[in-house]
């Protein structure tokens, strides 16, 4: 058997653990014994939030919980079976907010992070220590150690977390642009830069290019890694037939002028060749009409089946994926 591909992922929180899901069974497919060793997770944290004196990092959960095999994967966050006792108890003080639900064994998560931060453990560190309670097949690294958590603005200059905006508002009113008060001064997590410069190939999940991807991209650094790494570059469209596969991501694209098609959120990301990040992109069978387009811009374009409806068809997206690097 060859040695193991060394693979990067970028991801977000549902589209995300569904891709990774599909990247640890496509290497186990190949043979991958450890594929903790082969595969580096660098997860979106812009959607982490300070809530009734706790840490969530939603993304970063989403993805542990799909590789431990414990999430809900109907409601696409939080924990299978979860019961909502102390949540109960925190809208009885009018703690919290009222639209998000803090689940029982969710919060053990929680409490277990905001202790170890409190304690001096960077988020990278909680992370590394939160991964030994299960085999998740994979080394999950936060996109920075730094609180960099996501702000809609809106057309009137209002400001909103970013998941206020999301649960609260469902994303209906209409944003004029995304922050991240204090990226600029933001570095890569430990280990994010040795992952990618050695990597064979960087994919980019099927996750909002905005608000998951985007932010990830954002760090300071980070993009130029991502640029100059000597592995290939892979991007899986999270549009398929011109639609949002799940979520409200065409608000986002809207907001940043971006179309959503699977033609316009790959220029959005941009050829390698012309200062942008991707030299392929993986279109849905239903945008193959795009693929010339997509080449058109210097990105190589390969069509595939994209719905991650199970582990198996997630698989077989990876495979795609890391076969259009070459691997
Ligand atoms: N999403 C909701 O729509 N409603 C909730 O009450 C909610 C609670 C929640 C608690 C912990 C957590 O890690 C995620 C949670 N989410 C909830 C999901 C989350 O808001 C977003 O879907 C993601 O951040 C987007 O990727």
């Amino acid at each position: 058997m060859s040695a193991a591909p060394r693979v990067v992922v970028l991801a977000g929180g549902v589209g995300g653990s569904k891709f990774v899901l599909g990247v640890r069974e496509a290497l186990r497919r190949r043979g991958v014994a450890d594929t903790a060793a082969a595969l580096t997770v660098v997860v979106n944290t812009g959607d982490d939030v300070w809530l009734s004196g706790v840490r969530l990092q939603p993304d970063v959960d989403s993805i542990t919980y799909a590789l431990a095999g414990v999430n809900d994967a109907e409601r696409g966050w939080g924990r299978a079976g979860d019961s909502e006792r102390v949540n109960h108890e925190l809208q009885e003080w009018g703690a919290g907010w009222p639209w998000f639900t803090l689940g029982d064994l969710d919060l053990g998560t929680h409490l277990a992070r905001t202790g170890w931060l409190r304690e001096g453990l960077t988020p990278a560190q909680v992370i590394e220590r939160m991964s030994h309670r299960w085999p998740l097949g994979a080394r999950l690294l936060p996109m920075t150690d730094a609180e960099v958590d996501t702000v809609v603005v809106l057309e009137d200059g209002a400001r909103l977390h970013f998941q206020e905006w999301w649960t609260r508002h469902r994303a209906t009113l209409a944003p004029a642009r995304f922050e991240n008060p204090g990226i600029e001064t933001a570095d890569p997590a430990p280990g994010v830069a040795d992952a990618i410069a050695a990597a064979d190939v960087v994919l980019l999940a099927p996750s909002n290019p905005v608000v998951s991807i985007g932010p990830i991209l954002a760090v300071p650094g980070l993009r130029d890694l991502v640029r100059t790494t000597t592995a290939q570059v892979v991007g899986v469209s999270p549009i398929i037939g011109g639609k949002v596969v799940r979520g409200m991501a065409d608000v986002c694209l809207t907001a940043i002028g971006v179309e959503t098609s699977a033609s316009a959120v790959a220029a959005h990301y941009g050829a390698r060749a012309s200062g942008g990040v991707l030299d392929a992109w993986l279109l849905a069978e239903e945008d193959a009409a795009l693929a010339d387009e997509v080449a058109g811009r210097g990105i190589r374009s390969l069509v595939a089946p994209l719905w991650m409806t199970d582990a198996a068809r997630s698989a077989a997206i990876a495979e795609a994926a890391l076969g259009a690097a070459g691997l």
